[in-house]
């Protein structure tokens, strides 16, 4: 094979492409380059050729034409080994492009900024850059296309050791490479474009994601699994945070740390925890403190919290990371660390993931969600709302003072598979926590019957050991019961107040409503109704 003898460089993101020009020069590679680089490149001190000297046109169209000649693509799509090729290339005096180094026109980070412009987006869209990289790739049986500046070394090491040209297997995968990018960057634009069109007809959904890093395993160990991440993404999220310490990542790791950060987020502005297990919050509270939100958030369920991952919604102080003290956790998620609390956590396991997060914890935006199902997928918009309509059907009036509870409530529901209940209760004066909840149920009223009330009269007798029914009542009598959907009928109502409930707040909505609301007028519970719905399969 022969040697690597004509590189052309054209990059937007111009990290390492000096030293990357230099390395190549040093082995006899003749550069072509485009204005930017070509300057940057010159400006270094190191031989460049204009690639409009190349191609004899200059760049043109503000620079919308530069490498889209035959000169470029013929020189890098020919067949080297194809006699009728080379001949063709002789009789019209082109010359061969051995090496193409290209990043593109950065669209993604173009369109992370909500002021821009459509004008200014369009602009950022790159047609040259893909059309190199796609030759290239096409023909990577003889030509090396590098698109990462990570892979820089890697081109250098690999021409060192194999006389001046990559291997074949190297170029294959930097190959693949390039169509993963090209099928990213054409997925952003797509994205961007799609919410642009006119009518109401279904837009063609895409989501850009880079090709995926391998996990260790998936839900279980005989399942193979990737995280694929989203270039667009600006907002806080698990898919993106910086791993400060800990064993790597898994896939159910993700999942939980998804349900652990998305909840807490509702907590944003103060200080607020979500305890995570199999999706659902055992654990969620707030606190004058961030380690008052922790003991009242682990409290909610001290048994299942073990094992958890769970996300914060201020930096973890001193204070807060030793609640975890002989306490075992999968991850903990939150927007920065104090270095003593950072060195703690870390001295106290090798394996406990403390992660960062690379954006402002704030409430979740607007954004779409995908699930797959076989055959397709489905998409639709994130929950992000809590309240449409707040009502009050029964006869007793919903206490003024117990809305902001509720709202807390609807929270820690909102987040919880259904069918969920969750009791809630303002543990100090403006401090709420889950004093116990039910999820998952294929029925509600074992959700609230078998799981909610036993697990906060649990939690009660937990505090206080001898604990009396007329205590537990009380305490009860003073929380909140939220349900994230209807009740299709009385009989939970019935349970409830058995425990001693007095507040219950749910979506409405049933054609049962009157029987339920019937029932709480009967017993003088204040019921009141948000109007919406908050399934979570
Ligand atoms: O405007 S383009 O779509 N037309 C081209 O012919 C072309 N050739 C390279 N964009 C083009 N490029 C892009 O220019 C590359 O993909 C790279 O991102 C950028 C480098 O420009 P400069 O060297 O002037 O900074």
């Amino acid at each position: 094979m022969s040697k690597i003898t004509r590189a052309l460089l054209s990059v937007s993101d111009k990290t390492g492409v000096v030293d990357f020009a230099r390395a190549l020069a040093d082995r006899g590679v003749e550069l072509l380059s485009t204005g930017g680089t070509a300057k940057a490149i010159r400006d270094a001190g190191i031989p460049v050729k204009d690639v409009s000297e190349f191609t004899g046109f200059p760049e043109m169209l503000d620079g919308r034409v530069k490498t889209l000649t035959p000169q470029v693509h013929a020189g890098l799509l020919h067949l080297r080994d194809n006699d009728e090729h080379m001949s063709t290339m002789k009789e019209h005096g082109l010359e061969p492009i051995d090496l193409v180094c290209v990043n593109l026109y950065p669209f993604e980070a173009t369109i992370a900024n909500p002021d821009v412009t459509l004008p200014e987006a369009i602009e950022q869209i790159d047609i040259g850059g893909p059309t190199m990289i796609r030759s290239a790739a096409k023909n990577m049986k003889f030509v090396t296309v590098v698109t990462d500046p990570a892979d820089y070394c890697r081109v250098l090491e690999s021409m060192d050791a194999n006389g001046g040209n990559t291997t074949e297997e190297f170029r294959f995968e930097l190959g693949q490479k390039v169509f993963a990018r090209v099928a990213e960057y054409n997925a952003a634009i797509a994205g961007y474009l799609a919410d642009k069109v006119a009518g109401d007809a279904p837009k063609p959904f895409v989501k850009a994601c880079s090709s995926g890093t391998e996990l260790r395993y998936g839900e279980n160990s005989h399942q193979k699994a990737w995280l694929y991440t989203d270039a667009a993404a600006t907002e806080a999220c698990i898919a993106q945070t910086d791993v400060l310490h800990g064993k790597e990542m898994s896939y159910n790791n993700y999942v939980d740390g998804e349900g652990a950060l998305e909840a807490v987020k509702d907590l944003s502005g103060r200080p607020g925890v979500a305890v995570i297990k199999h999706t659902n919050p055992c654990g969620y509270a707030t606190g004058e403190t961030l380690a008052e939100a922790f003991e009242a958030a682990w409290n909610g369920d001290p048994v299942s919290a073990f094992g958890s991952v769970i996300a914060v919604t201020e930096k973890v102080d001193m204070a807060t990371a030793e609640c975890l003290k002989g306490r075992f956790i999968e991850a903990l998620i939150a927007p920065d660390y104090d270095a003593d609390a950072l060195e703690f956590l870390k001295s106290k396991s090798k394996n406990i993931r403390l992660l960062k997060l690379k954006a402002p914890m704030a409430k979740a935006a607007p954004r779409k969600m995908i699930k797959d199902i076989n055959g397709g997928i489905l998409v639709q918009d994130v929950d992000v709302d809590s309240i449409a309509e707040w009502t009050v059907p029964t006869t007793t009036a919903f206490d003024e003072s117990k809305q902001a509870l509720a709202e807390f409530g609807i929270s820690a529901a909102k987040h919880t598979k259904s069918n969920a209940i969750m009791v809630v209760q303002e543990y100090k004066p403006g401090q709420f926590r889950v004093l116990g909840m039910g999820a998952g149920q294929p029925n509600r009223v074992d959700s609230l019957r078998k799981l909610a009330v036993p697990k906060a009269i649990e939690n009660l007798k937990l505090e206080k050991e001898d604990i009396t029914d007329e205590e537990i009542a009380a305490v009860i009598g003073d929380c909140v019961f939220v349900s994230e959907a209807f009740f299709p009928f009385a009989d939970s109502i019935d349970e409830a107040h058995a425990v001693g409930a007095r507040f219950i707040v749910q979506p409405g909505g049933s054609i049962r409503d009157d029987e339920v609301i019937e029932a709480c007028d009967k017993y003088g519970i204040a019921m009141a109704f948000t109007g919406m719905r908050h399934f979570k399969h």
